[in-house]
């Protein structure tokens, strides 16, 4: 089993994450992808014991994509976010439910704490979350969660191209019309460590138009 956490500045919640993955998970690796970090990012995922590779690409989604290359089709993924906002225990109650093809998305709205998503986020994600619900016919709860859980010869099949923060709504939207099962399963969410990555206006609208775009294309 891995852990992928894509990661861009993120030295504040790796130093504590990752001890806690490694408590749950004595036996997973982890996986580290740099985004080209100018704090101690790296350094402190190195000495923590964590794989780290400094991606070629920009972005969250080329993160996700370089890394899922390197990974063997059969491997269990863990992705998620390197920020501490997601709770790693529940990363168990979502491989319960793993089978070779569907997809386990940590979906954030019943559980999330006060605070950790922002007015805006919340009411973009919503927005969202309601046009990709009404263009495909199916009912999506948390499209952009980064909390995910998957076989990655499943995630590998999607072929992804996203190269921002529309990584995992393409995930998502290719996976339901590729009959891959998508489940959610309630998590929580807690105010990041570190800085925000995320522009709510200019991703929001690349999220909008990759929506559009996976609409329009036939498979
Ligand atoms: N490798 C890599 N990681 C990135 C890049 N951009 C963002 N990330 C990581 O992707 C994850 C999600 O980014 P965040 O800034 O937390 O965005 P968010 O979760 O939508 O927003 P918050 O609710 O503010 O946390 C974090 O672990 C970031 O460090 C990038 O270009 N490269
Ligand atoms: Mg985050």
């Amino acid at each position: 089993m891995l852990f992928l956490l894509p990661a861009l500045n993120e030295e504040t919640g790796l130093k504590t994450m990752v001890p806690k993955i490694k408590k749950e998970f004595p036996k997973a690796k982890i996986l580290v992808v740099d985004g080209g970090s100018v704090d101690g990012t790296v350094v402190a995922a190195k000495n923590l014991g964590c794989e780290v590779f400094t991606q070629a690409g920009k972005g969250k989604g080329n993160a996700i994509i370089e890394a899922l290359e390197r990974v063997d089709d059969d491997e269990t993924v863990v992705m998620m976010d390197a920020d501490e906002t997601y709770e790693i225990k529940y990363a168990k109650k979502m491989l319960k439910k793993l089978t070779e093809n569907n997809i386990i998305i940590g979906s954030r709205f019943k559980l999330r704490h006060p605070g950790s998503l922002t007015i805006l986020n919340l009411i973009g994600n919503r927005l969202l979350c309601f046009a990709a619900s009404v263009l495909f016919l199916k009912r999506f709860s948390d499209l952009l969660s980064g909390f995910r859980v998957f076989r990655c010869g499943t995630v590998k099949n999607l072929q992804l191209k996203a190269q921002n923060f529309e990584v995992e709504t393409e995930m998502s939207l290719k996976a339901a019309k590729r009959d891959v099962e998508l489940i959610d399963i309630p998590s929580p969410y807690h105010k990041r460590k570190g800085e925000t990555k995320l522009r709510p206006f200019r991703d929001g609208f690349l999220i909008l138009k990759r929506i559009l775009k996976e609409r329009l294309a036939k498979s």
